[in-house]
């Protein structure tokens, strides 16, 4: 079977560097090469979209509005591509705006579409209340319907709670501090230190409970996940977080589950890593996270 990577180079903060050079970095370093040890790889190339400008729009309140619907678009007719031509798409940020995009193609090609979210952060902010302005504080909250950003169908509500788990959040206390609700209760939910020490069950059963509602589902992973002394190449550090090995194991595991129907990898940002060690150990990461699926397991 065969793995594309595409490219979606979106920074949510309406610029082109930072974590918009990611998908070039990333291939720089090896990815097209270490994705393909163990399976048959093509490098879809990358995403184009409208020129960003780095100013609230007024319908959504998010930075960068029209490049934000333009790339959702973008993003959402080469996955329905890649997807209906039985390839199995990894979507390279950019920001997790990236998303929203491949789980309407996702829905369009498989007549519904789950979701396993492994993020540092719940990405659930209401955008006027973002105090960034950018679509990868909100892309879940707007995908589950809980906020609304009133921009093109491809940032309409596309998931259900009871088909969603997250995974890795780490940052309650800054929701609580700001007023904004939580998804936790609502959802399949697992903080980094709920994880820790039991990923293998934890991942065994978030995956579950999202195949009872969709049996098509996207695995996304945003890399703040990981804690800062695993990866610090991040806009938004935290304490706290996972280690590499967790991830890792985490990743093996969802990809190997045949309902996974694609895998986004978003937030690794170039500029704060000057050498480009960062960027090794993510490739070796999703060659690691690879290995263990059998090559004909990945895009059923
Ligand atoms: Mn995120």
């Amino acid at each position: 079977m065969r793995i594309e990577v595409l490219g979606a180079g979106f920074n949510s903060a309406g610029l082109r560097d930072g974590v918009a050079r990611a998908p070039e970095a990333l291939r720089r370093a090896g990815l097209i090469a270490g994705a393909a040890a163990h399976h048959e790889v093509r490098d879809a190339g990358d995403v184009d979209f409208s020129e960003p400008v780095p100013r609230r729009g007024e319908v959504s309140a998010l930075l960068a509005e029209e490049a934000l619907t333009s790339m959702a678009r973008g993003v959402r007719q080469r996955i329905e591509t890649i997807l209906a031509e039985g390839g199995f798409p990894l979507l390279v940020g950019g920001d997790c705006a990236v998303l929203p995009g491949a789980l309407h193609a996702c829905r369009a090609v498989h007549g519904g579409v789950g979701l396993v979210f492994v993020d540092g952060h719940e990405d659930a902010w209401p955008p006027a209340d973002s105090t960034t302005g950018e679509a990868a504080d909100c892309e879940l909250g707007l995908a589950l319907g809980v906020t609304a950003a009133h921009v093109g169908p491809e940032l309409s509500p596309v998931l259900r709670p009871a088909a969603t788990a997250l995974l890795g959040p780490r940052d309650g206390a800054e929701l609580a501090e700001h007023g904004v609700a939580s998804l936790r209760g609502s959802l399949w939910f697992a903080t980094d230190r709920e994880l820790t020490g039991r990923i293998a069950a934890a991942v065994a059963d978030a995956v579950a409970t999202v195949e009872r509602s969709a049996p098509r589902w996207w695995l996304h992973v945003d890399l703040d996940v990981l804690a800062t002394d695993q990866l610090a190449a991040v806009d938004y550090p935290q304490p706290g977080g996972l280690r590499w090995e967790e991830l890792t194991e985490l990743t093996a595991i969802a990809l190997r589950r045949p309902g996974c129907a694609g895998w986004s990898l978003t937030i690794y940002n170039p500029d704060l890593d000057e050498d480009g060690h960062e960027a090794a150990r993510i490739v070796r990461y999703v060659e690691d996270a690879l290995s263990v699926v059998p090559s004909g397991s990945v895009a059923t």
